[in-house]
């Protein structure tokens, strides 16, 4: 028995925990006191990590597509080398438009993910689709029209905050927030706190809550206009912040100063007086904060949703100060900057052969990528970390495409859904086998970083991302393999220089050679990687992320204890990371520093967006949804037992093996239908088999299915709802193309046999 930290790697709080291991098991899961962020909090489903762990779907070995359809274990070498070849040829013939890259990255995962953004950029394409573009796109667009970019990215001190604003959200289980259940818990315990929770759902979160919202799904465009207006007609709104920190609010003003509130209130189908009483108390509240999720980002008017969430905490003043939101620094990059209207290098951004579509925050939606393969020219697409088949929209028009892919690479840990139509499927070590980091931990005003360390040797002949892009890289020829002078100079340069001498060298390199900056991580990797400490090669791409990071927040670096001159406080930090087994804090701001993080040239925050102001003011033109489908299913519910595709082994869960669907027994009765009955839910894309679950929480017309399910273990049928069968590609934000997965209208009828 050995105990050793790590993290959960099932939700992007990424938890620390301290484990006790049994040879390749895990024995006992508990949290990580000594973790700067989670400080020894966890929820029940970090301790069944054994079941990530080991399964009979890993992977041990590359395998190939033979032509009969099966695959064979094939050695890396043959399997990168024909990659190579293949790729090469794909992109001298038919230009870097015909490559896409997806996923990069799940819940636990973001450390390979320098690594396997070169591989776009030797293919030359731009196209980079992951799950983050069906879902929090439409945010990052906004954030790039008030604050200046699409990285300035909101965080939410509910743990601070007199009031607090829970939309769309459910964080007694999908977490999100530090510690969730028990900051949950302080709110109601607390007289003086308020909890607002918009929902139709009586949810874990809601039960606790002071007011309940339980408002028609879709409508909360309506919703936040009317509390909004409500606000500013009873000039409860912050003047004083309004006037020093932001610009275009007398726009802003006009649009709300119009908006019939009754009206909205009523077709968001809740009670007046409640909406008044939230209205009020948000404005008065000495702190408050709007925490969101999807129940607003994937449904009806996803980006005009995330404009009206920030302009309730923008318009009360709660916004750079303790208890409300705030922006937070990041150290691995997850997001870029790409707005539409720029023009880089005398170019436009790159926009998708078939819909024409442009990146957010340098990502291509979910939502258009099948119609790109089958109509726009994309010939060859590289999944990681991803699970495309069952976890983006529209799984048959998913399976088409990939059927019509010239080659189809998937790196994963697992034979998912996705590599069974793979032509190759590579292996990767664990999360628990290998270096790790995540790009979460997004807080403010301290901000971590954890590293982890491997806990088991790599089952089989799996391999780090690292290793698999470094090797695939090479074999493709855009990078030599070997770099002897930096190689020396990683071998013999001291400790006490933090590898100024080599960074120096390597920037030279650069200069040189502009086509080998894009390869940077891998060069650091092959050189610097071999020379730190405990086999921690795949990091060294963080030596110059840290110098980044202390370079841009000197002070709050020294704040949060780490030392150093303008030429050491970065390699202080990257060896604060590599030393630190629980995670580190990396940065202490003063909530009135979060002023520096804005982006825009006047650093005020831009209030007046015209797209915005216009779909905000068509609202009330918009017919309501209606059509022959007489309910609406919300797809995709977080639950105590689902987490996303990690956990494929079905005996993972305690309760809910099924995942059944959500009803209101009124509605369940007029459909002859009681517990545990079967019945069919079918959309105008398609229809699953799924078993009812009773429930007075819903409003009647809506049911719910959690995300999470249908994956096929040892490929046998799959377990539970695969309710991306019955989303449709279509039906998404016309801005973000962010899907409406909560908000699809389907027929419900007993099933028939
Ligand atoms: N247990 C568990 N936790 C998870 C995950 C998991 O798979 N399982 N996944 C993680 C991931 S990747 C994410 S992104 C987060 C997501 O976390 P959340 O977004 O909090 O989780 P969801 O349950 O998908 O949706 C939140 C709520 O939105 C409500 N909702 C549906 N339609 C509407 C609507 O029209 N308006 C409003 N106001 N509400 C609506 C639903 O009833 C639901 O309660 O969870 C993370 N945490
Ligand atoms: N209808 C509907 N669809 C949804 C949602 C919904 O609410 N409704 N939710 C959406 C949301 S918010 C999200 S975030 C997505 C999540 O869906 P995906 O983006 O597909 O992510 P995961 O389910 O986390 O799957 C991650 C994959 O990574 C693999 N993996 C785990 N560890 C490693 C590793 O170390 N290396 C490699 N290479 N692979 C690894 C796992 O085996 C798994 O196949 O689903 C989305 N889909
Ligand atoms: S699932 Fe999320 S909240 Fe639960 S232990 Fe893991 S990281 Fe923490
Ligand atoms: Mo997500």
């Amino acid at each position: 028995m050995r105990t050793e930290t790590t993290a959960c790697i099932l939700c992007s709080r990424n938890c620390g925990l301290e484990v006790e291991l049994d040879g390749e098991r895990f024995a006992r899961i508990r949290g990580d006191a000594k973790h700067p962020c989670s400080q020894g909090y966890v929820c029940q489903k970090a301790a069944r990590l054994d079941y990530y762990q080991n399964h009979d779907d890993r992977l041990t070995r590359p395998l190939r597509r033979r032509p009969d359809g099966e695959f064979e274990p094939v050695s890396w070498d043959a399997a990168l080398s024909d990659i190579a070849t293949r790729l090469n040829a794909i992109r001298d013939e038919h230009g870097g438009d015909a490559f896409a890259f997806a996923g990069g990255g799940g819940q636990g995962n973001h450390l390979g993910a320098p690594y396997s953004s070169q591989l776009p950029a030797a293919m030359g394409s731009r196209f980079v689709y992951n799950s983050l573009a069906q879902e929090k796109t439409g945010d990052f667009w906004v954030n790039g029209r008030l604050f200046g970019r699409q990285n300035c990215h909101g965080t939410e001190d509910v743990e601070h905050a007199d009031f607090v604003l829970f939309i769309g959200t459910n964080p007694f289980q999908a977490h999100g927030i530090p510690n969730a259940r028990d900051a949950l818990k302080a709110i109601r315990r607390d007289p003086t706190r308020t909890m607002v929770v918009v929902d139709p759902r009586r949810t874990d979160t809601a039960k606790m809550a002071d007011v309940h919202l339980q408002l028609r799904p879709g409508t909360d465009a309506y919703l936040m206009s009317a509390l909004l207006a409500i606000v500013v007609q009873n000039d409860l709104h912050d003047r004083a912040f309004l006037e020093r920190r932001c610009t275009g609010f007398e726009q802003l003003e006009r649009v709300l100063r119009d908006v019939p509130v009754a009206e909205y209130v009523e077709r968001a189908g809740v009670d007046p007086a409640d909406v008044e009483r939230v209205a009020r108390g948000l404005a008065a509240a000495e702190s408050a904060t709007v925490r969101i999720d999807l129940g607003i980002q994937q449904t009806l008017h996803s980006t005009l949703n995330s404009y009206l969430e920030k302009l309730l905490f923008l318009i009360t003043g709660n916004f750079g100060k303790r208890g409300g939101n705030n922006l937070h620094t990041f150290l691995l990059p997850i997001i870029g900057h790409t707005d539409e209207r720029d023009v880089i290098d005398g170019k436009p951004l790159r926009r998708t052969t078939h819909h024409g579509m442009f990146p957010i925050a340098g990502l291509y939606p979910p939502a258009i990528l099948p119609d790109e393969i089958l109509h726009g020219g994309v010939r060859a697409i590289f999944v990681e970390s991803c699970n495309p088949a069952v976890s983006w929209p529209d799984s048959d028009a998913y399976e088409q495409a990939f059927e019509k892919l010239e080659l189809l690479v998937v790196v994963d840990v697992a034979l998912t859904e996705t590599a069974r139509f793979a032509d190759y499927v590579l292996p990767a070590s664990s999360q628990f086998e290998k270096w790790e980091a995540t790009g979460f931990n997004l807080e403010f005003p301290d901000n971590y970083f954890h590293l982890r360390h491997p806990l088991f040797p790599a089952k089989g002949d799996t391999l780090p991302e690292a290793e698999i892009y470094t090797r695939l890289l090479e074999k493709m020829g855009v990078i030599p393999d070997r770099f002897p002078g930096l190689e020396r100079l990683a071998r013999l340069e001291p400790a006490a220089t933090r590898h100024l001498v080599l960074l120096a060298k390597l920037a030279r390199t650069f200069a040189k050679d502009r086509e080998l900056s894009k390869y940077g991580a891998s060069i650091l990797y092959r050189t610097l990687g071999k020379h730190l400490p405990d086999g921690a090669a795949a990091a060294a791409p963080l030596l110059v992320l840290a110098m980044r990071y202390a370079a841009r927040y000197p002070q709050q670096v020294r704040r949060a204890g780490i030392d150093g001159n303008r030429l050491t406080l970065g390699g202080n930090l990257f060896r604060a990371i590599l030393d630190s087994r629980s995670g580190v804090t990396i940065s202490k701001h003063e909530y009135d520093e979060v002023w520096d993080l804005v982006q825009t040239a006047d650093g005020r925050i831009h209030l007046a967006i015209s797209e915005m102001l216009e779909e905000l003011q068509s609202l009330r033109h918009t017919a309501p949804p209606n059509g022959e489908y007489p309910f609406v299913l919300l797809a995709g519910e977080r639950r105590s037992y689902n987490a996303n595709q990690i956990y494929r082994n079905p005996e993972w869960r305690k309760i809910d093996p099924n995942g059944a669907m959500r009803m209101h027994p009124e509605d369940a009765r007029e459909l002859g239908l009681t517990q545990d009955d079967r019945a069919t839910c079918s959309s105008a894309t398609g229809s699953v088999e799924v078993s009812v679950d009773l429930d007075d929480g819903l409003r009647r017309g809506v049911v719910s299915l959690p995300h999470g399910y249908g994956m096929r273990y040892r490929g046998g049928p799959p377990q539970g709802p695969q309710i991306n069968r019955i989303t449709a590609s279509a039906s998404c934000d016309p801005l973000a193309k962010t899907p409406y997965h909560k908000h699809v209208p389907v027929r419900i009828e007993r099933a028939r046999g």
